[in-house]
């Protein structure tokens, strides 16, 4: 018998952003996640009506915007920087009205990785809190997807692995999608293992324990509470906006 041509698209998984280079010429869709708490803190904010976020990589270029009067967010190692408006947190725009604002960003991994993958067809942010929406948006794509996890500083981290696998599970159980890569079955294995008990799973994880040593328990609680939005953001020449 001849081969039977496979027509299913693809879900992968790209551990980092310094991995990327390795995968994009084969993804029309990306999806950045940095599930503590860059994408989840986007999510939030387009759910609460903020306009528009610019992610942007640099303390210098958000100091620029900053000088321009523009309402900036900077988050480095956990923290806000000093001399900006406020850092990276979720409740950021669940407790101020900043609806229909335009907001610039820079975060230490999410920002990066949306940089790094700007110029891919379609970028879209991940986070368990939209999981459920993303799921079935992808589902319907007839294309390949890539879940581009922001990491820590270049390296492998436990939580953005996890939602990535997520959406590897549910893509492949429809039957559409099928994953070639070890990152991708890896991905899954370890939400099959995490999602009864994310906070659990990911009690000693690094940037949990970063997190805790901040005071910021309830920002992960937040992050790790999955489907608390519909909404799904999509950088659209550089600016991220409700799709
Ligand atoms: O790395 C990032 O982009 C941030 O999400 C890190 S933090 O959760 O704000 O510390």
């Amino acid at each position: 018998m001849g081969n039977v041509l496979d027509t299913r698209n693809r879900v992968e998984v790209c551990f980092t952003p310094e991995e990327y280079h390795n995968f994009k010429e084969e993804f029309d869709i990306v999806v950045v996640i940095d599930v503590l708490r860059a994408t989840t803190a986007i999510c939030t904010a387009i759910s609460k009506g903020v306009k528009s976020i610019i992610p942007v990589r640099s303390i210098d270029e958000a100091k620029k915007y900053k000088s321009k009067g523009f309402l900036v967010g900077a988050e480095r190692k956990g923290e806000i920087v000093e001399g900006f408006d406020f850092g990276n947190s979720p409740y950021t725009y669940i407790n101020t009205d900043y609806a229909d604002k335009e907001i610039v960003l820079t975060t230490t991994n999410g920002t990066k990785a949306l940089d790094i993958a700007k110029n891919a067809e379609t970028v879209l942010v991940g986070s368990l809190i939209n999981i459920d929406s993303l799921n079935n948006l992808l589902s319907n794509k007839k294309s390949n997807v890539l879940c581009l996890c922001s990491g820590w500083q270049s390296k492998f981290n436990l939580e953005d692995t996890i939602c990535a696998g997520a959406i590897v599970d549910f893509l492949i159980s429809t039957g559409n999608f099928t994953s070639i890569e070890d990152s991708s079955i890896a991905s899954k294995y370890l939400y099959l293992s995490a999602k009864d008990n994310y906070l659990g799973y990911l009690k000693s994880s690094s940037h949990r324990r970063r997190l805790i040593n901040l005071n910021l328990n309830e920002d992960i609680k937040y992050c790790l509470t999955p489907n608390q939005t519909d909404v799904i953001p999509i950088l659209k020449n550089g600016k991220i906006i409700k799709l």
